[in-house]
């Protein structure tokens, strides 16, 4: 059977696939018996682990890297160009997930669901009415990234009665107005949607100038990647009033976050979950089977991801 790397776990039912098809070996077993390098003919990952080059570098006989997910930041595009290794996410399937998690999320915190619940639990509504909130419909949205997940996000945000804008590398020509000026697109919102690809380009896009833009009534949501945010000019910002709350569900260090971020309340903190639904992540392991089925028969994946220079 054909030996794969494998790094990072994977939930049993998903496991058990890979096990029935490929031989996958860890990084600790290349660790311990180094000659299997030379038997190494795939990775398999997910998109929240690196794939350090260093060991890519050790692999001669590598053809294929698959990861389970959409996002391949942590993987070495150069290196695998230069390589001819073929690297393949799992795009689509999960943007109805990513979506659903971004508006709920900004849902849950303008309407301040998490404190709602808690209020009537601690049987404070007999004694008091829950503050007001905020309504969406009217807001100002501008989403950062109108990618796919990005144009799925803003489908589902335009029936709440929101203005719609978008900043990104290139005007899509679609029916919502893009910002080329990234500071003029927070400066024009009262919510700010962070849902580029992680990576060089990307790194810090959200610094303290677009927070101090966005404002003291703004909103910030990320669904993309924690590298997109300067965190401690985020930290910054909310405790100094500079932006009006956020809705973030990835983070620079995962899963143990800054705790400054716990005693936030004007904050919605999620783990990492854009694509957690069990028929989403059911999807994406069906697309990393079938990109290295299609692979190893064929020499070719379902979905590549483009390789710099290539
Ligand atoms: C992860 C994600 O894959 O797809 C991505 O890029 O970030 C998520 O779907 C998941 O959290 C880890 O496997």
């Amino acid at each position: 059977m054909i030996e794969l790397l494998q790094i990072g776990s994977f939930p049993p039912e998903v496991q058990d696939q890979l096990d029935a098809e490929f031989v996958c070996r860890s990084l600790e077993d290349l660790a311990r018996e180094p000659a299997m390098a030379e038997r190494i003919r795939g990775i398999v990952t997910r998109s929240n682990q690196q794939v350090p080059a260093d060991v890519v570098e050790r692999l001669p006989k590598l053809e294929v890297i698959a990861t389970n997910g959409v996002g391949y930041d942590l993987i070495p595009l150069e290196l695998a160009a230069r390589r001819g290794i073929a690297v393949a996410n799992t795009p689509d399937v999960l943007n109805a997930a990513v979506a659903e998690l971004c508006v709920g999320s900004l849902l849950a915190l303008l309407r301040r669901l998490p404190h709602a619940d808690r209020f009537v639990r601690e049987g404070r509504w007999a004694g008091a009415a829950f503050p007001l909130a905020t309504s969406l419909a009217g807001k100002r949205v501008g989403v950062v990234g109108m990618g796919r997940i990005g144009t799925e996000i803003a489908r589902r945000l335009e029936p709440f009665g929101v203005l719609l804008a978008y900043h990104g590398r290139t005007d899509r020509g679609l029916a919502w107005r893009y910002e080329p000026d990234l500071l003029a697109l927070a400066r024009d919102s009262d919510i700010l949607v962070v849902v580029a690809p992680g990576g060089r380009e990307t790194a810090r896009m959200i610094d303290a100038r677009v927070l101090a833009a966005l404002g003291p009534q703004g909103i910030l949501v990320n669904v993309a990647r924690g590298s997109l945010v300067d965190e401690s000019a985020l930290i910054e910002a909310l405790q100094s009033g500079q932006i009006g709350g956020a809705a973030l569900d990835v983070f620079d260090e995962e899963p143990r976050i800054d705790e400054r971020f716990f005693g936030f309340e004007n904050v919605l903190l999620t783990p990492h979950i854009g694509s957690a639904t069990r028929e989403t992540r059911a999807a994406m392991a069906r697309l990393m089977m079938d990109n290295l089925r299609s692979w190893f028969r064929s020499g070719k994946v379902l979905t590549p991801v483009p390789l710099p220079g290539v």
